[in-house]
């Protein structure tokens, strides 16, 4: 396994390089998509927490995709600084949504999607990270609930009094001048026939330019946020997504603390299934206490989560890919974002070593049956 760092838009600079060597990382996750353009529901120089309904920001512009010159020069200049660049997380909800909604310009996104996928294969950029949702992240609540007093997220009652307005999808704005209706409510089948044209179109894109699609499953895990339907928000709802159209190409971005959320099944086996699959693209690592619609995110080291064994079980089944600290708990200081990645990159580095260096506790720890749920 190899440890890296996810950084947003605002952070594709030199300093964040270094940090994230400094920390121990060898790769980095690139989000491309400014969720923080003209909102004020996120915290700058943090990760996009949002609120309960308020979107992100306005998604970026419609005509203008990621060169494949831009593209080079990232991946030019994170590995000038001693890193590789893993994966570039997300689409921009300008270049997709009506993808997503099933709209007039589904056909001319569908070819800006494939434009961008052929575009990293050229660059060199291995995984494309994305989320197939309407309602996106959204419907959770920020409080000094964490230890120590830390301001984490989490969920405090299901989200469905606010519907998702006209003119945003993803939780965010697309079209400032769409005038405030409602989206109307689809069904959960609709909403996966959706995702299976969408994946029948790109996939062959992808396998043609050595590019895997890594899908985040629903966070928070709910069936129905802003009534409209979500995805995967049960473990095996992931192999559902994987069985649509079979091949290297269709593959997950596992997200351990979305999956701990989730009210069945057990996170172990979850990550024990798909990493045995090697359908795991990368991995995002985080902790939580409690399911939805009542959880909270916390520190790697605490929660319902046994980590260790996550871990364990990976190193286990041969996992090669990247595992990327997700969210943290803010820490009380000038740098709050930085020392909640540092403290849990520690903790990942530590159980690394331990589980590289020290065989049989390895396979003593993959065993275990503590924390089971
Ligand atoms: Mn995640």
């Amino acid at each position: 396994m190899k440890i890296g760092l996810g950084l947003y838009r605002h952070m594709l600079t030199r300093d964040y390089y270094g940090f994230a060597r400094q920390a121990g990382c060898t790769h980095v996750v690139v989000h491309l998509v400014d969720y923080f353009n003209q909102g004020t529901s996120n915290p700058s120089g943090n990760q996009p927490t949002g609120s309960k309904y308020e979107a992100w920001g306005v998604a970026g512009n419609p005509d203008q995709l990621w060169t494949v010159r831009e593209l080079r020069t990232l991946r030019a200049e994170i590995e000038d600084a001693g890193l590789a660049l893993a994966a570039i997380e997300n689409l921009d909800p300008a270049h997709w949504h009506d993808i997503l909604l099933d709209g007039r310009q589904r056909a001319q996104q569908i070819e800006k999607v494939k434009t961008i996928v052929r575009r990293l294969g050229e660059a060199g950029i291995p995984v494309l990270g994305y989320n197939f949702s309407l309602a996106g992240v959204c419907g959770r609540v920020t409080a000094p609930s964490g230890r120590g007093g830390a301001i984490t997220v989490g969920m405090d009652g299901p989200a469905e009094e606010v519907p998702i307005p006209n003119g945003t999808i993803w939780n965010m704005v697309y079209d400032p001048s769409a005038r405030a209706r409602p989206l109307p409510t689809i069904s959960h089948a609709e909403l996966w026939r959706r995702l299976g044209g969408f994946l029948e179109e790109i996939i062959p894109e992808a396998e043609q330019s050595g590019v895997r699609l890594a899908a985040h499953p629903d966070d928070p895990p709910m069936p129905t946020m802003r009534q409209q339907p979500r995805l995967v928000y049960q473990p095996h709802m992931y192999q559902r997504l994987l069985d649509l159209v079979p091949s290297r190409s269709n593959a997950l971005e596992l997200c351990v603390g979305t999956l701990a959320e989730m009210t069945e099944g057990s996170v172990y086996e979850a990550v024990d299934e798909y990493s045995k699959q090697g359908k795991i693209a990368y991995i995002h690592l985080r902790n939580v206490v409690g399911k939805v619609p009542h959880y909270r995110e916390t520190f790697i080291d605490e929660g319902d989560v046994d980590m260790i064994r996550i871990l364990a079980i990976l190193h286990r089944n041969r996992f090669d890919g990247v595992l990327i600290p997700d969210h943290t708990p803010q820490m009380t200081c000038a740098a709050p974002w930085h020392a909640g990645m540092a403290h849990t990159l520690g903790f990942m580095l530590a159980a690394k070593t331990a589980l590289e260096h020290q065989p049989r506790y390895a396979s003593e720890l993959a065993n275990t049956r503590h924390g089971d749920r």
